[in-house]
């Protein structure tokens, strides 16, 4: 071009307000250069374009994988303007400068986890060369060159290009959006071809690309400075779980709140039956499954109405009016007077009266809508220097056999009950015992360093109502297999349910037949560290 004439290269596969962007850009006066589809698309909204093809003299070739990949291209965008060589070096080629690009990459992540998946070369023709060598050019050499990969930054883009201020800020952070980009882009197609390699055996590779969801106001304490990221490769699919969830009202969430919620979604989410959940501090205190969710709720909240106060009630269907004006006017059962206050229900949807008046409850109280986890997904924990993966405990009672050690049987009754329970102490912290009984759970222990202590704790909260119900241990009782196990029998429990596998199993078995409870073993156990 012209010496003061400005220019833009524009090649984009998700062609996204596309119009608006060179209509804008036009009025502004610049010259846009474009490829093959693009150049089509902005003709079509009646904008003038300059295809690459004439500042390269070269045809888009090998099936459009060399379409920019030019001197006339890269020259334009990686000069330094303030290098007077480099300027030379460009009038001597006859090549115009870039003041600004714009572009995103084949949708490669869209493609290969498409319904049905692509084969192998397709997936391979999706990689885009091209493209992350204008967008890494530019971020590069961003201090002339802004480099724009998102539509929803075309209007603060052409904002900014309406003013005369140049703000290096805003180009920074426009490079580090770029980097961003390519670096999750490049992070999907590694792991899928780590996939083809391996399958989707363990270990997988481990690249997630996160993107900043949030600055929070602290961590868990207000000492500590904290933030949320996101899976960009799930968040991109609109996968389920907390982060992805909508807040509908309340005070921003907070560090504490992501983990009780979660913790909370994923205990709710594991039942078929209409159910609720209260956690506190990241263990289900209460959790009640009845065909009357109004009972459900009520009944989940009575097992510990001390801890339930101030915790996260999480349901696993939709909270409509009738719901929402029980949780809004229960008053504790401790006294039968203070309305439960609570910091966030989480649920998989709301009728439009349900959320109005949850809304009333509190200017604080935090709604969220989740979806469901989907099973297979990857856990990861810090550990200093490290990170370790699992993945996820997505075993549900039908993967288990439930096999009876002892003389006497449960009654079907109570194998439901050992199934509830069961399904309970998956989601408490190890050591952990469940108390349940006709699909509502009693009294739990968790997290104490000995299994005797939690289980202590689990009878005095179940109190009387231990007699004829089912406990669930996480794992086995071991050493002191005698105070725990005879404990139990001796507080009135009908049935018990452990994983077995001690060399103590023998004298568990003995215990329980000595008292007349059944004892059922699982082979399978649940710690939760
Ligand atoms: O095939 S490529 O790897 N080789 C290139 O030279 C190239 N130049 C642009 N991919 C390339 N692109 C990509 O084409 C861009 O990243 C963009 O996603 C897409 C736009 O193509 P079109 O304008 O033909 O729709």
């Amino acid at each position: 071009p012209a010496p003061g004439n400005k220019q833009v290269l524009i090649s984009l596969s998700d062609k996204k307000d596309l119009g608006i962007l060179g209509t804008g850009l036009q009025e502004l006066g610049y010259t846009i250069v474009s490829t093959g589809g693009t150049a089509t698309a902005l003709e079509k909204a009646g904008v003038s374009v300059t295809k690459v093809e004439q500042l390269t003299s070269f045809p888009e070739m090998l099936d459009g994988r060399v379409k920019t990949l030019h001197p006339n291209i890269h020259g334009g965008i990686l000069a330094r303007r303030d290098q007077k060589h480099h300027m030379e070096a460009l009038n001597e080629h006859g090549i115009g400068t870039f003041d600004i690009v714009v572009v995103n990459l084949y949708p490669f992540y869209d493609t290969v986890t498409s319904a049905g998946g692509i084969d192998f070369e397709n997936g391979i023709e999706n990689i885009d060369i091209g493209g992350p060598a204008m967008i890494r050019a530019a971020a590069k050499n961003h201090k002339d060159v802004l480099v724009v990969v998102d539509s929803e930054d075309y209007p603060a883009l052409l904002e900014y290009l309406k003013g005369n201020q140049d703000d290096q800020q805003f180009r920074r952070k426009l490079a580090w959006k770029a980097f961003q980009h390519v670096a999750s882009y490049d992070s999907a197609v590694s792991e899928w071809l780590w996939k083809q390699t391996v399958g989707d055996k363990f270990p997988p590779s481990l690249t997630v690309p996160l993107s900043l969801k949030s600055s929070l106001r602290y961590g868990e304490n207000p000492h500590q400075k904290a933030a949320f990221y996101v899976d960009k490769s799930l968040a991109e699919v609109n996968a389920g779980g907390i982060a992805t969830a909508i807040q509908h009202h309340g005070k921003e969430m907070s560090y504490n709140n992501y983990l009780d919620a979660d913790a909370a979604w994923n205990c709710v989410s594991e039942f078929t039956n209409p159910t609720c959940v209260v956690v506190k501090h990241t263990n289900p205190c209460g959790v009640a499954s009845r065909d009357d969710i109004l009972e459900a709720y009520r009944l989940a909240v009575k097992a510990d109405p001390v801890s339930a106060f101030g915790g996260i009630v999480a349901f696993n269907i939709e909270v409509d009016e009738v719901l929402a004006k029980e949780i809004r006017e229960y008053r504790s059962p401790t006294d039968g007077e203070t309305r439960m206050f609570y910091e966030i229900v989480v649920a998989p949807s709301y009728t439009k009266k349900g959320l109005e008046i949850l809304r009333g409850k509190s200017k604080t109280l935090r709604i969220i809508e989740a979806k469901k986890n989907e099973s297979g997904k990857l856990s990861l924990r810090q550990v200093g220097g490290g990170w370790l993966a699992q993945d996820s405990d997505d075993l549900t009672p039908q993967d288990i056999q439930f096999n009876v050690v002892t003389g006497k049987t449960p009654q079907e009754s109570e194998l439901r009950d050992v199934e509830f329970a069961w399904l309970c102490v998956k989601h408490v912290k190890s050591n952990a015992i469940v108390i349940a009984k006709n699909n509502c759970m009693l009294g739990m222990g968790s997290g104490q360093p000995n299994r005797l202590e939690s289980l202590r704790i689990a009878l005095r909260k179940a109190g009387d109502e231990v007699k004829g119900a089912a406990l669930a241990s996480d794992a086995f009782f071991p050493f002191a297999w005698k105070d725990a196990v005879e404990e139990a029998c001796e507080s009135g429990v009908g049935v018990i349910a452990e994983p077995g596998g001690s060399i103590r199993d023998g004298d568990a078995i003995d215990c329980c037949n000595k008292y007349g409870v059944s004892l059922v073993f699982t082979n399978v156990r649940h710690f939760r560290h």
